[in-house]
């Protein structure tokens, strides 16, 4: 099933809202399969974001996301990917529409509150960035037949 790897940002650590986004992802049905809490080093920040080197704001995200501990997720689904950035919002959580992460507790591009990664094969490389093998937990819920329809 698709992965997605999503990080619970320093902003949203530190306003105390690292439970009220995790709800929001296990309310979609989005299965847990790692979580940890940690700080990223800037070494690993610039790896993660690597696609956005050289762009004006590279710095200040680099600085943003190393500014406290996180709370990093791989999330399992049908169309974990899709449903994870719909769930979290636009971009610019001045554009994110009400009921998401970002339209609900956001203001400003700058502090977007969560990371969810944006392509199938991208999920599986942010996830092994964040994560080793061993942290990761395949199972299966009691609840998975009234999710995820056929299983
Ligand atoms: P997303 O996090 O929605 O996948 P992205 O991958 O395009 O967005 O950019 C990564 C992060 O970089 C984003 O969450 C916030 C920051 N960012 C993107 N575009 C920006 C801009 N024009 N000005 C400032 N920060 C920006
Ligand atoms: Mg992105």
């Amino acid at each position: 099933m698709e992965r997605t790897l999503i990080i619970v940002k320093p902003d949203a650590v530190q306003r105390g809202l690292t439970g009220e986004v995790i709800r929001r992802f296990e309310a979609r049905g989005l299965r847990i399969v790692g979580m940890k809490f940690m700080q990223v080093s800037r070494e690993l920040a610039e790896k993660h974001y690597a696609v956005h080197q050289g762009k004006p704001f590279f710095n200040g995200l680099v600085d943003y996301i190393v500014s406290s501990p996180v709370v990093v997720i791989a999330l399992e689904g049908t169309n974990a990917i899709e449903a994870a950035r719909g769930t979290i919002g636009a971009t610019n959580p001045a554009k994110a529409g009400a009921g998401t992460i970002r339209g609900d507790f956001g203001l400003e591009i700058g502090r977007n509150l969560v990371h969810g990664s944006d392509s199938p094969e991208n999920g599986l490389i942010e996830i092994a960035n964040f994560f080793t093998e061993a942290e990761l937990i395949s199972w299966g819920r009691v609840t998975d037949p009234w999710i995820f329809e056929g299983r």
